[in-house]
């Protein structure tokens, strides 16, 4: 089976490595705080400061308004703009995550301190939905890796696993008779992936804090899954032996792999994944033009190593 190229990521696009590690120091010494409203609660326009990154894509970012007005939140219902209406409720502060399991330092992270601690970058990424959607965020954020660093996981370590908060009083998806899903929404990497330079945890987009519905105050991403992999509104990371349970597997092994990665060769059971709708791009905020699915989003050079031994016409 033959893969056409992704397009590659732009030279132009690459910082020179003396320029980015000076930016590193200008934005460590703007100690990289949040202002907070009288309230202590973060101020939702407060720009984020951030380190520009080689890993941006060239593709036209979606309109703001679209990425913060279509999405998959089903703690906030299943509708996709039932998490712009009703995802205010949340309240993302105080806000903290347990961090455990196989490592040697395990620990209870405030989000404040992530948000000093750890360099933010700004990635553009596309963004593929299992249901044939895509997008191009602007995100801010900084490598899984670093925080996987300061909890120093042991060696028997194989996976990691996240959980979203569970707390019906302000996500009305898990309050009431009708449950869409199983809570907490829980997602899994394998340890390499985990460590991959392109998966990050995201603090912000277009800028700004992330939006609630957008998963604040910090979600996963990896731009060569599929959506449901980046988990939202992260409250827990256990590094494991064995592979965690992934919510939309347990729900449907059969539509849904562990792995998920974007694959236009593999089609969903109920429809083709050959191709993708690019939200924005056609008439209306939410249309969009058809567009060829490349093979891991078009990050196969950055991650295709990682899957050597599987066999990409198959389902994982
Ligand atoms: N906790 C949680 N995380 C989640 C989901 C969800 O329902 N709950 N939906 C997933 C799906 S299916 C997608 S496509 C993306 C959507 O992210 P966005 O709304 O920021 O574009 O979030 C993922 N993360
Ligand atoms: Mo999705």
């Amino acid at each position: 089976m033959s893969y056409y190229r992704p397009p590659k990521i732009a030279s132009s696009e690459i910082t020179p490595k003396s320029l980015y590690l000076r930016r590193r120091e200008l934005i460590a010494g703007a100690g990289g705080a949040i202002a907070l409203t009288a309230l202590g609660r973060p101020a939702l326009a407060a720009p984020l400061k951030a380190v520009p990154s080689q890993y941006t894509v060239d593709d036209k970012p979606t309109l703001k308004e679209a990425v913060t007005t279509y999405n998959n939140f089903y703690e906030f219902g299943t509708g996709k703009e039932d998490p712009s209406r009703n995802a205010g409720s949340l309240k993302t502060r105080p806000w903290t995550i347990e961090v455990g399991g196989l490592v040697a330092k395990p620990q209870v992270i405030d989000i404040e301190t992530i948000m000093s601690e750890f360099t933010m970058g700004e990635r553009t990424y596309r963004m593929r939905c299992v249901e044939a959607w895509s997008m191009v965020i602007p995100w801010i954020g900084f490598p899984l890796s670093a925080l996987l660093d300061k909890v120093e996981p042991l060696g028997s370590a194989k996976y990691v696993a996240f959980e979203t908060l569970v707390r019906p009083e302000e996500m009305q998806g898990q309050a009431g008779i009708f449950q869409a899903l199983e809570w907490p929404y829980v997602e899994g990497l394998r340890l390499d992936e985990a460590r991959n330079p392109l998966a990050i945890l995201a603090t912000g987009l277009y800028g700004e804090m992330l939006p609630n519905q957008n998963g604040a105050p910090i979600r996963l991403v990896v731009p060569w899954k599929y959506g449901f992999k980046g988990i939202k509104s992260i409250v827990k990371i256990t590094l494991t032996e064995q592979e965690p349970p992934s919510t939309w597997n347990r729900l449907q092994p059969s539509e849904y792999g562990f792995y998920a990665n974007v694959n236009p060769a593999v089609d969903h059971p109920r429809w083709s994944q050959a191709t993708e709708r690019r939200i924005g791009e056609a008439e209306g905020l939410f249309g969009g033009a058809r567009l060829d699915t490349l093979p891991f989003n078009g990050y196969a050079d950055e991650v295709a190593g990682l899957y050597a031994g599987m066999d990409l016409t198959k389902f994982y």
